[in-house]
């Protein structure tokens, strides 16, 4: 019989000399639920006030205020997770049960009992997403300094491979001084997870998805089965195109150098579809370039985003949003300028912490953060247990979903384009999309791969960066840039310029997002009765596919992530087949583009 990841982690606690109490009652347990979520709640709002502060303005103050409160929620959460273990085989009503056992899955860190360890390991992860911030190269004095968003310009624009390596390598100097405090994160991270009954990390964090763990990484194989093929042929056409551009850097059968593919961790290769558009098939318009054209400001793109959702029937953004969020770059201070949408109180306070730059990058972006915000007020109804999404690749995927939904025709309607391109162009969108979301799925999947290996112990620190090459030769297809006679070592800290790994914050969810988006948007765009291609519908202005989503939002993580599935996909499995339906145009057209050629490295 399978034991489900909740049950086991019980098991595990309770034969921690924190057995179930005989004497405990149901009574008991839903008291015990209601004072914690009360209680934990007033401390997660303390400690959001402190990392909107932190966030938007970092200095040691900042970051020592903010670590102190979150250690104190952090610490408040374990602890009454610990203590729930005396409901542990008691009969509950599920409302009651499923509440105590999201409560020992909430943290993405548990800090452990001791005192000096757990305001040690708050301190680090603070200390670690605050030098990532304020990450600058400057290749000669002060005056030189360039931040991430001017390097991931050049990366974004430049075909210089001289300019491109030296603004990938120098921003993947910043991470240097966090290799030490990620050894000692990885260690008091385990030590936490454990005495909360996980056998690590990682392990915690695999155990979020309603189905045991070591079920979570098959469904993840199968998965990524359903797409590698999809993603081998749009490497080896990209390949193609870059070894004719770049000629033996780019080697026909082998990995593509990191620098070369437009995004600062190739990630996601958009901005290099100038450089392999198809010749007939090219739709003629480039959105940063209408944005542009119609000096459309910060606070256009947001009202852009914020009307796609109200023309589902969504209520607007509160005023409190447009007073509190950071939507531009301070001149005159450090900020976390990676995008995040906030939700202080859970209730009404959301809010967005961006760096706006007028691109057809950010104009996604602001859509994918919007996601979060709309997900966050449909939820805010329920109690606080409850006031999360189905699971964390719900939550990244709601905006994207809709961002799907940014065709050309919509574009035509908002007043950004002048005519639709017809169909007969439809492999220049479809490869532009690609070229975000199936480059991306490798990507998705390594971040954690490594993560997972690394607090499982099988990446020891003296390996960091050589296993993460491995992964990333493995996944991707891609190595590091030609390094000229320095190759890259155990010095360096390639993951850690990534923020999430700086930031701890789990990355799985993006790989489910680029899965479930095309799931949402095929069974949204069937809603609203769009018959054409997948890429060509837009369910903007459509109330029955708005209700749609709405109804799955609104459940929040009340119930297993299957039945908010079922409930706006009808399935209740994460299923690739959308994903490869939107995409079969592409797939035979670079089968074509392809032939005779290598596929794989
Ligand atoms: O981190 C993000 C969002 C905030 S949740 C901007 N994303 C991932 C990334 O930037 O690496 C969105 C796509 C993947
Ligand atoms: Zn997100």
């Amino acid at each position: 019989m399978k034991i489900r990841a909740a049950a086991c982690i019980a098991c595990t606690l309770a034969a921690m000399a924190l057995a179930a109490d005989p004497k405990a009652t149901p009574e008991e347990a839903r008291k015990f639920i209601h004072d914690a979520e009360q209680k934990l709640l007033l401390l997660g709002v303390d400690s959001a006030r402190a990392d909107w502060i932190k966030s938007t303005y970092i200095t040691d103050d900042t970051e020592a205020i903010a670590a102190k409160l979150d250690e104190k929620a952090i610490a408040a959460t374990v602890a009454y997770a610990k203590q729930a273990t005396r409901f542990d085989g008691l009969k509950l009503d599920a409302e009651t049960a499923r509440k105590l056992k999201l409560l020992k899955l909430s943290l993405t860190i548990a800090t452990p009992a001791d005192a000096r360890e757990s305001e040690e390991l708050t301190r680090i992860v603070t200390g670690m997403e605050g030098t990532y911030g304020k990450g600058k190269y400057c290749p000669s004095g002060p005056a030189s300094c360039r931040d991430l968003e001017e390097l991931s310009k050049i990366l974004a624009e430049s075909r210089d491979p001289k300019a491109l390596r030296d603004a990938w390598t120098g921003w993947h100097a910043i991470s240097k001084p966090i290799r030490q405090d990620f050894v000692r994160y990885v260690d008091l991270a385990n030590k936490g997870a454990r005495q909360l009954g996980f056998k690590d990390n990682g392990a915690m964090w695999r155990s979020k998805y309603d189905m045991a763990p070591d079920d979570f990484s098959k469904e993840l194989d199968r998965l990524w089965d359903q797409v590698k093929p999809l993603y081998l042929s749009l490497h080896a056409y990209v390949r193609n195109r870059l070894h004719e551009k770049y000629g033996d850097a780019v080697p026909p059968g082998g990995a593509i150098p990191a620098d070369l593919l437009g995004n600062m961790w190739a990630q996601d290769w958009d901005n290099i579809y100038p450089l392999i558009a198809p010749a007939n098939a090219d739709p003629g318009y480039d959105v940063t370039a209408l944005l542009k054209k119609r000096n459309t400001d910060w606070k256009q793109m947001v009202k852009y985003g914020e009307g796609f959702f109200t023309s589902l029937g969504l209520a607007p953004l509160p005023e409190t949003f447009w007073e509190r969020s950071l939507f531009l770059k301070p001149k005159d201070r450090d900020v976390v300028c990676h995008a995040s949408a906030w939700d202080i109180d859970t209730l009404n306070d959301v809010r967005l912490k961006m760096c706006i730059q007028i691109t057809g990058e950010d104009f996604l972006t602001v859509h994918h953060e919007l996601g979060h915000n709309f997900y966050q007020r449909a939820y805010s109804k329920l109690p606080p247990s409850f006031r999360d999404s189905a699971n964390d690749g719900f939550h990244e995927a709601v905006g994207d979903t809709i961002a799907l939904s940014i065709t050309p025709e919509y574009l035509v309607k908002i007043g950004l384009l002048d005519r639709a391109p017809d169909t007969s162009k439809d492999i220049g969108l479809l490869l532009h999309k690609a070229l975000e979301k199936i480059a991306f799925l490798p990507f998705g999947l390594v971040i954690d791969q490594w993560r997972w290996k690394v607090f499982s112990g099988e990446i020891p620190p003296e390996k960091y960066n050589q296993a993460w090459w491995q992964l990333r030769q493995k996944y991707q297809g891609i190595a590091p840039p030609d390094p000229e006679g320095a190759p890259r070592g155990e010095a360096d800290f390639d993951p850690g310029a990534k923020y999430h790994v700086a930031a701890n914050v789990p990355y799985m969810r993006y790989f489910l997002a680029d899965i479930l988006q095309f799931q949402f948007h095929r069974a949204l765009s069937q809603a609203a009765g769009c018959t054409g291609p997948l890429n060509r519908c837009s369910i903007y202005g459509n109330k029955e596919a708005g209700a749609k989503l709405n109804a799955m939002l609104e459940m929040g993580q009340s119930r297993p992530w299957q039945e908010a599935l079922e409930k706006i996909a009808g399935t209740r499995q994460m299923d690739a087949t959308a994903i490869r339906d939107y995409f079969a145009p592409l797939q035979k057209w670079l089968d074509e583009q392809n032939q005779g050629k290598p596929l794989g490295w």
